[in-house]
């Protein structure tokens, strides 16, 4: 197993962080064996320069490059700040899709598999402080049956050249695509610490649990500071409850965030290291066909999402960001998926602030062979060890760990989604899917768990629903099937609900429904393809929803245009943005725009 990351570093008065963002060197690996070790010398100048964050793929204008299935290498030199001679010291990458490995100078100092959660490398014995050394980080964008997402690598009859495929509807966009940080912390420091709150009358408790790395001596102490910056409690020891007076809770639309500090201090009552983690109080249950923040009904509005944009492919951009929370805001979005990753931190703290409510999702996705018409004709078979095996259950688990790890502290994060579109009705899953399911449980055990189901998993022929929570739903009638027939699509979908409600009484979220629809298109007849059709159909899936006790949420697909892989089925990518890929939106976002505006919240 990869050892899981911890906290996010952070500048405190005991840590330092210097962000290594910029333009890096960059070269592709000469051949898919990489022989020739190209971190052992420095890049020739003059070469290729790659912006980091960024997905190298759309930088260049060079087939070869966007096309480049294996390793990649971004070089860099780094000078270790001199006052750091009595601290340990760490290079971090947030992400490298999807296998990374960290050089320092010649050498290998950390290696990681799964491309959408943070790895790093401890350099302090390799680097004095004070001194330059050449930063190699190797990126490889290899999908395999074993990883995840999975992925299989054909090799071109006449000209041998390989080619990247995969059964997910998105660019495997590559590289370094978040950024990369170069940080101390004291030799004795917090290395992890979890939060769980919980609200009793006025009182909001935050049950934590703080570990600490080479602990000889010294003692943790827990403050809690409210955003007027009081200390509003106190707690010591290095697991316990900490109680919140007149606590504000952290609301869907209105986050309130206190700040968890933990010290560890000396005999002498000195301070050796302190972190701070913003935290939100709130509860998150599952009643009835009711998904309930703070014992309170919540309805989910707003998008499945991608990581994407022109140029930058997967790269975290913070104008973007916050562009597109003012548009989620604008709209009335009050909520979205992380379909099919783990998205950005910065994103996550974002959510927190900003009380916007989350499914936090994992990369596994496209584990379904029959999206692909792989196998027209046959019984499509999933689960088999040539396919979805159990070295990609391992993978898998992997995953779930990571994402949990990395995400548990977030307020915003009311549910883990483990998987998008699994092929759920095949043989195979539930043996799949039963321990990924328990394992979720056991990570955390205060928030629902789902994965979001595809259409051809019915609530006859889905075979593994039942070890979770919430009923989380992707379907396309009206556009998959019953292609431009919106009266027929309606009568399937409002069937299809009802049977998911009667089998499980429990809440329903639409993870999915859209329609590809191009900027611009027009049609009085509201054809497919048409801004008018895509306007019309969503207002008849919103009539059905409304119409259904146990519908808890409707998450619009998608919330932007986004690239996808080359194919015959998209024009420069998929086109069922509400925003076009630039952020420009489309007729069907104003009528969002008034549905979600008028609607509580709540209720
Ligand atoms: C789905 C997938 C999503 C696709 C979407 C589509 O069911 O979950 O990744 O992009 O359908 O547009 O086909």
């Amino acid at each position: 197993e990869q050892p899981l990351i911890k906290l996010k570093p952070q500048r405190t008065s005991s840590r330092e962080l210097v962000n290594l963002d910029g333009l890096w060197k960059f070269t592709l690996a000469s051949g898919p064996n990489d022989t020739a070790q190209p971190w052992t010398a420095p890049f020739p100048s003059g070469g290729l320069e790659c912006p980091v964050p960024a997905s190298f793929n759309d930088i260049f204008v060079n087939r070869e490059i966007h096309d480049h299935v294996g390793w990649v290498y971004y070089q860099r030199d780094v000078f270790v700040p001199k006052g750091w001679s009595k601290e340990q010291y760490f290079v971090r990458a947030e992400s490298a899709t999807h296998h990374g490995r960290i050089y320092v100078n010649d050498r290998l100092l950390a290696e990681h598999v799964g491309g959408y959660t943070p790895f790093e490398a401890d350099i302090t014995e390799f680097v004095t402080a004070g001194e330059k050394f050449r930063l190699t980080i190797g990126v490889n964008n290899e999908l395999t049956h074993e990883t995840i997402p999975p992925g299989k690598i054909v090799i071109g009859e006449a000209t041998g050249k390989r080619t990247q495929t995969y059964n997910h509807d998105f660019y495997n966009y590559a590289g370094l695509a978040r950024s990369i940080w170069l940080y101390s912390v004291p030799r004795q420091h917090i290395k992890d610490i979890t939060v769980v709150t919980d609200v009793e009358g006025q009182t909001g408790l935050i049950n934590y649990n703080v570990t600490v790395a080479n602990k000889a001596s010294g003692k943790i102490n827990i403050s809690v500071v409210d955003e007027d910056g009081v200390v509003v409690a106190t707690a010591s020891g290095a697991q316990g409850t900490v109680k919140v007076n007149s606590v504000k809770l952290w609301q869907p639309g209105a986050a309130y965030l206190y700040q968890f500090v933990a010290n560890i201090v000396d005999s002498k009552g000195k301070v050796v290291d302190t972190y701070s983690l913003a935290t939100g109080v709130r509860t998150v249950k599952v009643s009835g066909t009711k998904f309930l923040i703070n014992d309170k009904p919540f309805y989910f509005t707003g998008f499945g999402r991608h990581e994407d944009t022109a140029v930058r492919g997967k790269g975290h951009d913070q104008a973007y960001m916050v562009h597109d929370f003012q548009l989620m805001d604008w709209i009335g979005a009050n909520s979205f998926r992380t379909s099919h990753y783990p998205y950005a931190e910065e994103v996550m703290d974002f959510a927190d602030r900003h009380g916007i409510v989350v499914i936090d999702e994992t990369p596994a996705v496209g584990l379904n062979i029959a999206l692909l018409g792989v196998s027209k004709g046959a019984a499509p078979q999933t689960f088999t060890p040539d396919n979805i095996n159990n070295n990609t259950q391992q993978a898998h688990k992997q995953a779930i760990r990571e994402l949990i790890s990395r995400d548990k502290n977030h307020a915003s994060v009311v549910m883990w989604s483990i998987a998008n579109e699994p092929a759920s009705n095949e043989d195979g899953a539930r043996e799949y899917f039963e321990p990924l399911a328990k394992l979720t449980r056991e990570l955390d055990s205060t928030r629902p768990i789902t994965f979001a189901n595809v259409g051809l998993a019915t609530y006859e022929t889905d075979q593994i629903s039942d070890l979770f929570d919430v009923s989380c739903l992707n379907r396309y009638f009206g556009w998959y099937s019953q292609t431009g027939d919106l009266p027929e699509a309606e009568a399937a979908l409002e069937k299809e609900l009802r049977g998911w409600e009667k089998k499980f009484n429990r809440p329903i979220v639409m993870t999915e429904y859209g329609a590809d629809t191009i900027a611009g298109l027009h049609s009085t007849l509201a054809l497919p393809w048409s801004e008018e059709f895509q306007e019309q159909m969503l207002s008849m899936y919103h009539r059905v929803f409304d119409s259904i006790e146990s519908v808890s949420g409707e998450h619009v697909w998608n919330f932007a245009d986004f690239q996808t892989t080359i194919g015959t089925g998209r024009v420069d990518g998929n086109k069922k943005g509400v925003f076009t890929r630039d952020r420009k939106p489309k007729i069907a976002a104003h009528g969002l725009r008034a549905r979600w505006n008028n609607m509580t919240t709540s209720g």
